[in-house]
């Protein structure tokens, strides 16, 4: 490859294109091995046209990827990055060691949906499906007012189709006759919950896409004789933009992998990747350094980020020591134990948006066959699932849809707020893989501005809750309860289950929490009360308050700041955010006047919320606010991110200890778990 800043060679041999190919498929799934998560399935499929892009078609320079003259690729499914890091390190971009050692880690321009602004070479941040084919016609307009010669490719999903946004953009590329544009379609067929076909039918593709103005080709995606043929006919088409419909198969080149859903987002173990090396009779490149390597380069990250905890006087991390034990449930689990059990109520419909079963929507109807008719595959269409949604409602049904949290609230906020809430319509929203710990996917998948978005929006109620077991409940209050517009907000990742039957829920009602004592269960070793029942019988030094999973850390914090510190604490888990129990506030300013808010989201949402409500009612507050501060997050595993943005329950404490201008008894002095 070049070292230096000239074009890349192009190479026309298919033999040695298929041979970078099979390396390139090699590195995208150790990676993901190493990784623990990614999305080999479509990384295979798609991974012939981008070497026949990077290899044979696009002029551009390893070295220099900032070329002003080189050609752009905007790869919209920026789940398959494994594919495009490959051949992008094969080409000499970086070293592709550092991208199989890296992906995904904490600190590393590898991040699980690509950023341009981490990694030289790459052209859009995102992960959003539907907003590829945009930006590039944003950049090939751009390219004809500077009179610049570049083409500018596209590559697609087959199920990104369902998004309406993509025919906006193909309208648009037609509509200002576009030839400098050439969009990919990976056609393999699959998506997240099953065949294209049956989530919502795309096809035909050719005709849709002719009809809009384009030129059109059909190839067979893995194929670079045929490839090749289709992108120098595709340079060559005057006065209308072309796209090339590459027929793949999802996870082409490793026989347990192929036009299998299930390979879509799942990494392969240590046996499997060997496996699938072996077919590709590239064993070889699996050396133990590359090994020690991905092992070296996670460690470092685990001493690196633990390091920045602040330090107690024992190791009070979740269930290091022999007492104070929880259960760790993911809290999407009672959110579909509650609509396996709703769902029998005939009124109740549930709507898909292509990730039904992990965010757990489909558990409406998974093991009930006789459901079925009452659930909508709405494929990848947020903005129509939620009108459709609000359809449903008008006619009495009781509709609930759901989606990553990032998704189906900021990508359908209009349709929430104009039709649903403006019409005051009965439709109920999933909110999944909310906050930060949905982990090493990356910033786009993060939802961290959902409860915002929600808040602020007349009429709609929202519900965080704070486990499992109180998942189910406010989901069964969303649904059978409030009539009007509710979101529940849940988390991918296991929780700490802080709450049980007999735990008082009553929307709209915060619980108060107080240490009590250490206990064989953490849960003992509080008690709770209803808010109008508490009665404030001791003095408090302070008020933490919280909700979502970040409760469960504001409750470690009162234990530790109790145990090691001292400091009696009032605990209030706001469980429901609209409407919010104000009461419960005004009480804690009133009798405590220190309160410390908490939360998995941009800070503020939760802490002005409970600033607003002191200062509207004139109650003097000294206040401190734990959150995200006005910064995106990045990849890693969830527990690392929280030990880097200061999220967990000792980041609490310490900051406890400044508002309460206290010095801390115990020392930093490295990590405690
Ligand atoms: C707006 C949006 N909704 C949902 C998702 C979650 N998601 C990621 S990949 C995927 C399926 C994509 O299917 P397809 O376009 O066919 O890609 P491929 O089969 O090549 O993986 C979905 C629903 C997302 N990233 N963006
Ligand atoms: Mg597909």
């Amino acid at each position: 490859m070049p070292s230096d800043g000239s074009p890349f060679s192009l190479i026309r041999d298919v033999t040695r294109l298929r041979q970078w190919a099979s390396q390139g498929r090699a590195y995208a799934l150790m990676a993901t091995h190493f990784a623990g998560s990614g999305h080999p399935g479509g990384s295979l499929s798609v991974m012939d046209v981008e070497t026949a892009l990077y290899f044979a078609v696009m002029n551009h320079r390893p070295k220099d990827p900032d070329w002003p003259e080189r050609d752009r690729l905007f790869v919209s499914g920026q789940h398959k990055c494994p594919a495009q890091y490959a051949v992008m390190g094969l080409a000499g971009y970086f070293s592709i060691e550092d991208f199989v050692a890296g992906l995904r880690l904490l600190g590393t321009p590898f991040q699980g949906h690509p950023d341009w602004l981490k990694l030289p070479g790459i052209e859009m941040s995102g992960g959003s499906l539907g907003q590829g084919l945009s930006i590039a016609v944003g950049d090939a307009l751009a390219a004809r007012l500077d009179g610049k010669p570049y083409r500018v490719y596209c590559i697609m999903g087959d199920g990104e189709q369902q998004e309406g946004s993509v025919w906006e953009a193909a309208m648009s590329a037609a509509h200002y006759d576009l030839d400098n544009l050439c969009a990919v379609i990976d056609c393999n067929g699959l998506q997240i919950d099953g065949k294209v076909d049956d989530v919502m039918l795309v096809a035909p593709l050719a005709e849709k896409y002719r009809s809009f103005g384009w030129h059109v080709f059909e190839v067979d995606g893995h194929d670079f004789s045929q490839l090749m043929d289709a992108f120098d006919k595709a340079a060559a088409v005057k006065g209308k933009p072309c796209v090339i419909l590459a027929r793949t198969v999802k996870g082409k080149g490793v026989s347990f992998m192929q036009d299998q859903a299930g390979w879509h987002g799942k990494a392969p173990d240590f046996e499997q990747l060997k496996a699938a090396l072996k077919e590709l009779g590239l064993g070889s490149l699996l050396t133990d350094e590359l090994i020690q390597k991905a092992k070296a380069a996670k460690e470092q990250v685990a001493r690196q980020y633990g390091n920045l905890m602040p330090v107690a006087s024992r190791p009070y991390w979740w269930n290091l020591q022999a007492d104070m034990r929880v259960d760790l449930v993911p809290t999407r689990r009672g959110f579909g134990k509650a609509l396996d059990r709703i769902g029998s109520d005939p009124r109740v419909v549930a709507l898909g948006a292509d990730i039904s079963e992990s965010i757990c929507i489909y558990d409406f109807c998974k093991d009930r066959p006789e459901r079925k008719n009452r659930w909508f595959s709405m494929g990848i269409a947020e903005q129509n699932m939620t009108t459709v949604a609000a359809g449903l409602a008008k006619e009495g049904k009781i509709p609930i849809i759901g989606s990553y949290g990032v998704f189906v609230t900021g990508r359908n906020w209009d349709q929430l707020r104009t039709t649903v809430c403006y019409g005051n319509l009965n439709v109920k929203i999933a909110v999944g893989h909310g906050g930060i710990s949905v982990g090493p996917d990356g910033a786009t998948h993060q939802s961290l501005e959902d409860l915002t978005l929600l808040c602020i929006l007349p009429n709609m109620t929202v519900l965080s809750p704070c486990d499992a077991v109180e998942a189910e409940r406010a989901t069964e209050a969303a649904l059978l309860q409030v009539v009007g517009p509710a979101a529940v907000r849940f988390a991918r990742e296991a929780t700490p289950v802080v709450t049980d039957s007999d735990t008082p829920f009553v929307l709209g009602k915060a619980n108060v929490y107080r240490f009590t004592g250490e206990s064989d269960r953490f849960s003992d070793a509080f008690e709770v009360m209803l808010s109008d029942d508490f009665v404030p019988d001791r003095k408090e030094d302070l008020v933490l308050v919280s909700s979502g999973p970040e409760f469960a850390e504001a409750l470690r914090a009162a234990y530790i700041l109790e145990t090691d510190h001292g400091v009696r604490c009032r605990v209030i888990n706001l469980h429901t955010l609209k409407p919010v129990d104000e009461a419960a506030i005004l009480s804690a300013a009133r009798d405590v006047g220190v309160i410390l808010t908490a939360e998995e989201h941009q800070v503020g949402m939760l802490g002005n919320l409970v600033a607003g409500i002191c200062a509207k009612a004139g109650v003097p507050v000294r206040m401190a606010m734990v959150g995200m501060e006005d910064t995106f997050g990045e990849s890693a595993q969830p527990w690392e991110l929280v030990w880097k943005y200061g999220l967990a329950a000792e980041h609490l404490v310490e900051k406890s200890l400044q508002l309460l201008e206290k010095t801390p008894q115990a020392a930093r002095a490295g990590a405690t778990h």
